[in-house]
């Protein structure tokens, strides 16, 4: 098992850091429970081969279009291709995100032939496994990017507790009436040491929210300690909510490697809507 958990307080439900707590595969009801909030989080090991997503992590780490996140604590992770978040309500910036992301889509999907991308094998089990489907997220109309590959550099990276939220990004239209935000991660590369994910089962609270807006993240020291944390492998797919806290710890030994997809859900009786 590669899942541990602890305790993050007195009064916790019974079993709520028990294997009861995640489920193995990405399914309709798995899904369901993790957008009622019933599970912490989905997890399916091996998800991806493992040969495959460490040799396209290696490409990753030298690609031509490898940058950092612009935001000041995050800035210590590199990124391939734009990410929704450094629109940064920016109009030229917005413009630039739409115009690059159907070819970027299509040169992360280029980076797994002949093979299946896994975020591609996501976006299909979501759009087989929700009630109503699921699509890939328009804003103002325009196509979003999904598929950003993040890249942590060995002991200087790290995302301290946070949570992301795509309202507080933009305004446009489409996004009226989410009422949850998951995010999928699939690990291409990790090493033995650090780079562990950790889970709280809370939202901020609006203190934090909005520290986790002027910085970027919560000092760890002020947050209870994680209710999960996980030491994913190559080949792993984790799904949680975004809207949730949760944190990466720095990685010792090697660059740990990841791709990450946001879902929006609305309820079951809407499509899901996925971008990074
Ligand atoms: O890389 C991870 O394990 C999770 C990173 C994260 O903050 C996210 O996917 O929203
Ligand atoms: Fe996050």
């Amino acid at each position: 098992m590669t899942s541990t958990g602890s305790d993050a307080g007195a009064g916790a439900a019974p079993d709520r850091t028990g294997d009861g707590d995640f489920t193995r595969a990405l399914t309709r009801d798995s899904l369901l429970r993790l957008a009622r909030r019933e599970i912490a989080a989905i997890h399916v090991p091996g998800f991806c081969d493992r040969r495959i997503a460490e040799d396209v992590a290696r490409k990753a780490v030298r690609h031509k279009a490898l940058g950092n996140y612009h935001k000041k604590y995050t800035s210590t992770v590199g990124r391939v291709h734009m990410p929704h978040i450094d629109t940064a309500w920016n109009p030229e910036l917005t413009a630039r995100y739409h115009d690059a992301a159907l070819p970027s889509i299509h040169e992360v999907r280029a980076l797994f032939a002949p093979y299946l991308s896994p975020v591609d094998h996501v976006r299909l089990l979501l759009q087989e496994c929700w009630p109503a489907g699921a699509d890939l997220l328009r804003l103002r109309g325009r196509p979003c990017f999904v598929g950003a590959l993040r890249v942590f550099h060995p002991t200087t990276s790290v995302f301290p507790p946070h949570n992301d939220r795509i309202e507080q990004e933009t305004d446009a239209p489409e996004i009226a009436g989410v009422t949850e935000q998951l995010v999928a991660n699939i690990y291409l590369q990790v090493p033995e040491e650090g780079g562990d994910l950790q889970l709280w089962r809370r939202d901020p609270t609006s203190a934090e929210a909005r520290t986790i807006l002027e910085v970027e993240g919560l000092d760890p020291a002020t947050v209870e300690p994680p209710a999960h944390v996980i030491h994913p492998r190559a080949g792993d797919l984790i799904v949680f909510s975004s809207r949730m806290l949760h944190a990466v710890t720095p990685a010792r030994g090697g660059h740990r490697v990841g791709m990450a997809a946001f879902i929006a859900c609305k309820g079951p009786d809407e499509p899901l809507q996925y971008w990074s």
